[in-house]
């Protein structure tokens, strides 16, 4: 069976000269206006990128190169017969635009692990760090400082650009490949005792799950969905976008997924499923204390009081989804399958229920239903999995899959910098009197 990258290499020829073909004939097609709303409001809906990896439609969600989820889940080689889709073969796909054959996510599988071993800095760096500082901060340090390796950063000196993508490639494996070791090693240091112990003998997601100290077979499977719902979202979220701009510098996939790390961890983003946990623990404990149970009205009441002091309800909201999250409903699933009566999942249920209500009456919350964050937390709480503050890491490890699958191709069809045009307060003024 053809590896990898023979694959890809196929396929360049042949999308580099379309892509030429769609510029030189098709290059003043108009693809719609743009208002000084936009501008303002966070460039909302502006058709400002190309992205093929994944697309977001608003009613629907989430399609990984035309797959749903659920089509993943029925198409996707598992680890298990019948088990979950693994990362490996989702990477495959994101790249490559084919379901790989068992065999062919078995190959990924072994190419990764065989590029894990960190450079010999990166594990004392990480020991170096204070232990209050945060696990997001300590993830983007450690990737950022990986780049002494970095393939693509010495090629760019010394290759005909027409061959840079084979070292964005190499880059880009080793980064997945690596992720890890660096995130088991951030959270075996900050909550246990430092050690981390590879099991190369399992897939990626399994591996990960011994280094980070969990055993039990089932949370490996649901670190496989984990892997694979939380990889890309197309390229207009920040964690992606940061990713493709930095990239279009040609600054080499290190720093560029360093980049999105920075902007995964902020709270209207990445750092959202930790809000969530913390959001749902202190509605635990509030009702604890004050003796109220935990149903419908409590949880309007402790919603209610969330949004009077001026704080966002986190997990739910999107900027481009109006309907429940379909990565929201596969963890759902996952939970009525393996954790129907766990008392956090009563809760995410019943909040559920209220929310969507709640926010809608606002009358401002474009889209009141939940987004992947308002589920993950109490998967991994049920396992044991319950430091909160070191979630997104989970979420980082997973999306360099989605956004350096993208990067591969930017380098390797030689899109350009990118650069949009920012305009003057003076500017906009100008044209909405002229308007
Ligand atoms: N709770 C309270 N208010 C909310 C809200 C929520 N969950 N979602 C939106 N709003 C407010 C928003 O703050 C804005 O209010 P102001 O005009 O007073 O500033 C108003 O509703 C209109 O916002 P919007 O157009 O509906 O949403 P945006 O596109 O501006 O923002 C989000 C989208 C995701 C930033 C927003 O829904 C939010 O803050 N959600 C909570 C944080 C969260 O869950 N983020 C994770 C998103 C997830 F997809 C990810 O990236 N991991």
């Amino acid at each position: 069976a053809s590896t990898l990258k023979e694959v890809l290499a196929a396929q360049i020829p042949e999308k580099q000269a379309s892509l030429l073909k769609l510029k030189k004939e098709h290059g003043d097609v108009g693809l719609g206006m743009v208002t000084i709303d936009q501008v303002i409001g966070g460039s909302r809906g502006i058709k400002t990128m190309m992205w093929e990896t994944s697309n977001l439609d608003p009613e629907e969600g989430i399609r990984f190169r035309g797959l749903t989820i659920p089509d993943c889940q029925k198409k996707l080689p598992g680890y298990q017969k019948g088990g979950e889709p693994t990362p490996e073969a989702l990477i495959w796909l994101l790249l490559t635009s084919e379901v790989p054959t068992k065999e062919q996510a078995d190959m990924l599988t072994a190419d990764l692990h065989a590029r894990s071993k960190l450079p010999a800095h990166i594990e004392p760096l990480i020991r170096s760090f204070p232990k209050d500082m945060h696990p997001m901060t300590q993830f983007a340090a450690a990737v950022a400082a990986m780049q002494t390796d970095s393939k693509f950063a010495v090629a760019y000196h010394t290759v005909n650009k027409k061959e840079l993508w084979q070292h964005a490639y190499e880059d880009i494996l080793n980064v997945f490949a690596r992720l890890p070791e660096i995130a088991a090693l951030i959270y075996r240091c900050r909550y246990a005792d430092g050690q981390v112990k590879k099991d190369l003998s399992l897939d990626y997601s399994g591996n990960f799950c011994r280094m980070l100290g969990f055993t039990d077979p089932t949370f490996d499977e649901l670190m496989r969905l984990y892997m694979v719902i939380h990889s890309d979202h197309e390229g207009g979220n920040a964690s992606a976008h940061a990713t493709h701009l930095v990239g279009s510098t040609l600054s080499d996939p290190y720093l560029s997924y360093a980049a999105g790390l920075c902007a995964l961890a902020g709270p209207l983003h990445g750092l959202a499923n930790q809000e969530v946990l913390g959001w749902i623990l202190q509605l635990q404990a509030e009702f604890k204390k004050a003796g109220k149970p935990v149903n419908k009205d409590t949880i309007e009441e402790f919603t209610l009081a969330t949004l009077n002091s001026g704080k966002v309800i986190p997990g739910y909201g999107h900027a481009v989804l109006r309907k429940t999250d379909p990565r929201y409903e596969a963890q759902r699933q996952f939970a009525l399958k393996h954790l129907p009566d766990d008392p956090l999942f009563h809760i995410v249920s019943t909040v559920y229920e209220v929310v969507p209500g709640v926010l809608t009456k606002l009358g401002k919350v474009k889209n009141p239903w939940p987004n992947v964050d308002a589920h993950s937390g109490v998967l991994l709480c049920h396992y044991g999995f319950t430091q909160h503050d070191y979630y997104t890491v989970l979420f980082g490890v997973s999306r360099a899959m989605g956004a350096l699958s993208q990067l591969f191709w930017d380098r390797a069809l030689g899109l350009p910098l990118e650069r949009p045009k920012s305009v003057t307060p003076e500017f906009l003024w100008s044209q909405a009197t002229k308007a």
